[in-house]
């Protein structure tokens, strides 16, 4: 009963200083450990940037394999409520009844279709096609888009064994330049033609910087939203009980989701650079200095959450920083918190339970820390009702 347990690496420290240590290929990173720190740093773009250098506030950087600004997430305001302005009409659309109808359709039929099979990874063969194929919603393409998408695997910029990968990173430039090119030639009703036809800050938006929007759409929510999946079934493959519940209280559900998000914490941090000398938790930091805020520990943190450590299915006060905190907080939060509902909407009703066959999990290196974000592979059996 313990693969659905995720510990806490960040605890002592939080407790004994309020702040961690680690090095990203060469930089010392400080990272912010405790909820009412990491929320106060978030909260101060001033002080705390993320418009440095493209990938530097990214961990690890991306600085060695793009030079390409991910926007929003990398421009710091008053330009960033432009581009907010913009897109968020857009990223509300899961909201919208024909987009929650198509993502219910997409969803059912993978979860038939793996009801009738002996044996599946999670990962490779449940998240990641659910992901890719909701994605052609979020972008208003063709569906079948997404099967390119599922070829690319897991995460867009590493592969199997190493940290980051400058030629897969490629292939995902490639593409959206390509992509870019035709809505530019024969504009649809899809994102990259809207954000070519769109204002921010009183001017059109670039090539270039459509880019970095497309590019933040496809890798932001890539590894995140297949950790959340995956974990949330290992999860219910442990606690049948609580599919039981929640199919006798259904009045639980978001704050079901939102405690699974809290607890696995599917993006361990984000990193910000200082733009002066500054204090964190009285620790002195030089200007263009990078901290990290991380919101898996802030989740953990016993001074804000009871029993932090356990999954609490009806939490009902629940101010976690899954989605990071304030200005930057996570564009794909709406499309993210909608497939965890359909998702276990339909586990309600399809399933009895989950049988976990064999499994490797994803360990993150930060040094002194490891951190449990995931799986590599999580092989199931699922039972029908
Ligand atoms: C960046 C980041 C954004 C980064 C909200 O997180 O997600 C990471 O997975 C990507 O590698 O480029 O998009």
């Amino acid at each position: 009963m313990d693969k659905s347990k995720f510990l806490d690496p960040f605890e002592k420290e939080r407790i004994e200083k309020g702040f961690g240590k680690m090095d990203d290929q060469g930089e010392e990173v400080t990272m912010v450990l405790v909820h009412k720190d990491v929320r106060k740093c978030a909260h101060n773009a001033k002080t705390y940037q993320s418009g440095a250098a493209p990938g530097r506030i990214v961990i690890p950087s991306e600085e060695n394999i793009r030079d390409i600004r991910q926007i929003p997430f990398e421009v710091d305001p008053p330009l960033h409520k432009g581009f907010r302005d913009i897109l968020d009409p857009w990223f509300k659309r899961p909201l919208e009844e024909e987009y929650t109808a198509k993502l219910k359709n997409q969803i059912q039929s993978l979860v038939k279709e793996v009801l009738r099979r002996d044996s599946l990874d999670i990962v490779s063969e449940f998240a990641l096609p659910l992901q890719s194929r909701a994605l052609t919603l979020l972008l208003n393409t063709p569906y079948a888009q997404a099967e390119t998408w599922i070829s690319w695997g897991t995460h867009v910029f590493r592969s199997e064994g190493s940290a980051l990968d400058a030629d897969k990173a490629n292939i995902l430039y490639d593409y959206i330049d390509k992509e870019i090119e035709r809505a530019s030639a024969a504009p649809t009703d899809d994102l990259y033609s809207v954000l070519l036809a769109s204002e921010a800050n009183g001017k059109k938006l670039t090539k270039e910087e459509v880019k970095g929007v497309i590019i933040l759409t496809f890798a932001g929510g890539r590894d995140t939203v297949i950790n959340a999946v995956t974990n949330s079934i290992s999860y219910f493959s442990e606690h049948p009980e609580s599919l039981e519940r929640l199919r006798n209280e259904p009045e639980i559900l978001n704050n079901t989701i939102e405690e699974l998000i809290r607890y696995f914490s599917p993006l361990t941090q984000m990193g910000r650079i200082t733009t002066e000398d500054t204090t964190v938790c009285e620790h002195a930091l030089k200007a263009d200095s990078k901290i990290s805020l991380c919101w898996a520990s802030a989740n953990r943190d016993a001074n804000v959450f009871e029993n932090a450590n356990e999954i609490v299915i009806d939490r009902k006060i629940n101010p976690h920083v899954a989605f990071g905190f304030g200005t930057h907080n996570c564009l794909g939060a709406t499309h993210a918190r909608q497939i965890l509902k359909i998702l276990i909407s339909t586990l309600l009703d399809e399933v009895k339970s989950i049988d976990i066959l064999d499994y490797k999990e994803n360990i993150e290196d930060l040094g002194h820390f490891k951190r449990k974000v995931g799986f590599d592979s999580l092989h199931v059996k699922f039972n029908s009702k």
